[in-house]
């Protein structure tokens, strides 16, 4: 398939998956609105149909609690049945701050200021745009808040994740060592997520049972973030949602200067969250970033795709970033397979071809370290990611992940943001 041909596909699946208020990442695997997928969806829906890459993110942001907290799900009219856990499980109605609308109540790497700013980059009326940006500005603000406040546990600089949902890499190995504190053996539940996809390609069932558990216990503590170093198991600082969170500071920096308000706090809440990347997640010994338990201080030590996201951090030493892209260049991830980038180092015994954030290449991340790697001064390493994302999906279509020996599509079939972001990098 040429690049037009593939563009012209990429539209196609947007369109097929857009439910007339927003884009389902699919429509079998999951029939709801997510929260990072929509801002991927965003960034790709710029290039070709602004108004709808608006709605995408307006349809998003009418679900924002009222603390700030913006859903990883808002849920539509698929059937109850259709995805576990569905609304009923999250409660959401029965919190005096949430919205009227049904959502999950926790949340996912805060993309959306640069899905904003990429969307008026793009705009041919700037008015719209500017105007946009002023009516999405003070919510994209008030989500950085609460991630900056309630999130940032214990005042270090970084906000916490309380599920590996959260990070939106559910089942990497980075989780492995901060999950058996928790307990896992609640009420019996109906696993809806392999109706479509094989086994081997979704994450475990022990692993399954520990995302209900956190999800139930969260909820049970009525979602209060105040309660979670006492009461929660899981708070853990990841480097990919933190240098996504600093990425977004910097971007509502730049809205606020477009729109007539102050980028000073947004200049030094992404500081504060450079400080809290170098000072407690960048790990000398293996030269990547890991993930870290807030409780304990301990650290991860699985070298996995997130440890690269700080790239996208403006303020990196050149040491740094040089370990961080002599890493992503040896035979553990780009140098090491022809359909790079794998999500694991692939000389790892725990390293998986087809499981999901255990190994296989992602399209997302695969965009997220093509920005990271060109703000980082090489385009050739951009090049070359660019290059094989798209022939992979050249070859094998809008899948949801890719296996990083063969090349083969895994996943979900027509997944969205492998759609969107494809014509973002076409363009
Ligand atoms: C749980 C929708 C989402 C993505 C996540 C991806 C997967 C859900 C699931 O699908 O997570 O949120 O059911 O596995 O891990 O990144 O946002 O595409």
């Amino acid at each position: 398939m040429d690049h037009g041909r593939l563009g012209e596909a990429a539209v196609g699946t947007l369109n097929a998956n857009w439910t007339g208020a927003a884009t389902l990442p699919s429509r079998t695997q999951y029939p709801h609105q997510w929260s990072w997928d929509s801002a991927f969806i965003a960034i790709g829906l710029a290039r070709v149909d602004q108004d709808r890459a608006r709605r995408e993110l307006r349809g998003l942001l009418r679900a924002q609690w009222d603390t700030g907290r913006l859903p990883h799900i808002v849920y539509g009219d698929a059937g109850g049945e259709a995805y576990f856990p569905g609304p009923g499980f999250w409660d959401s109605r029965g919190v005096p701050d949430a919205p009227a609308v049904r959502t999950s109540g926790i949340v996912q790497p805060p993309v959306h200021a640069r899905a904003a700013l990429t969307i008026c980059a793009r705009a041919q009326d700037r008015d719209a745009a500017r105007r946009f940006l002023a009516e999405v500005y003070p919510k994209l603000a008030a989500q950085h808040r609460y991630l900056g406040e309630r999130r940032d546990l214990d005042g270090g600089g970084l906000a916490a994740i309380v599920h590996p949902w959260e990070s939106g890499t559910d089942n990497s190995p980075a989780w492995d060592p901060f999950l058996p504190d928790v307990d896992g053996t609640g009420p019996e539940f109906v696993r809806r997520d392999m109706d479509h996809v094989a086994a081997d390609e979704r994450p475990g069932d022990a692993d399954y049972a520990a995302y209900i558990a956190l999800a139930e216990s969260y909820r049970d503590l009525g979602y209060d973030d105040l309660k979670l170093l006492d009461k929660h198991p899981f708070t853990v600082e990841d480097p990919l949602f933190n240098a996504i969170l600093l990425d977004g500071e910097l971007c509502l920096a730049e809205i606020a200067r477009r729109v007539g308000g102050d980028p000073e706090p947004h200049y030094l809440a992404a500081r504060a969250v450079h400080r809290g990347l170098m000072g407690r997640l960048w790990d000398d010994e293996r030269g990547t970033f890991v993930a870290r338990d807030v409780r304990t201080g301990a650290r991860g030590t699985a070298a996995t795709i997130a440890g690269f996201a700080p790239l996208l951090d403006p303020w990196l030493p050149a040491a740094v970033r040089d370990r961080l892209l002599d890493l992503l260049l040896s035979p553990a991830f780009m140098g090491g397979c022809p359909h790079p980038v794998p999500t694991y180092d692939l000389r790892e015994p725990g390293f998986e071809r087809h499981r999901y954030w255990r190994g296989p290449t992602w399209v997302n991340t695969n965009w997220l370290l093509w920005v990271g790697v060109l703000r980082a001064g090489r385009p050739d390493i951009a090049r070359t990611i660019c290059g094989s994302t798209l022939g992979l999906l050249e070859r094998a279509g809008f899948r949801e992940y890719f296996d990083p020996v063969d090349g083969s599509g895994r996943g979900a079939h027509d997944f969205s943001w492998s759609a969107a972001l494809a014509l973002d990098m076409l363009a």
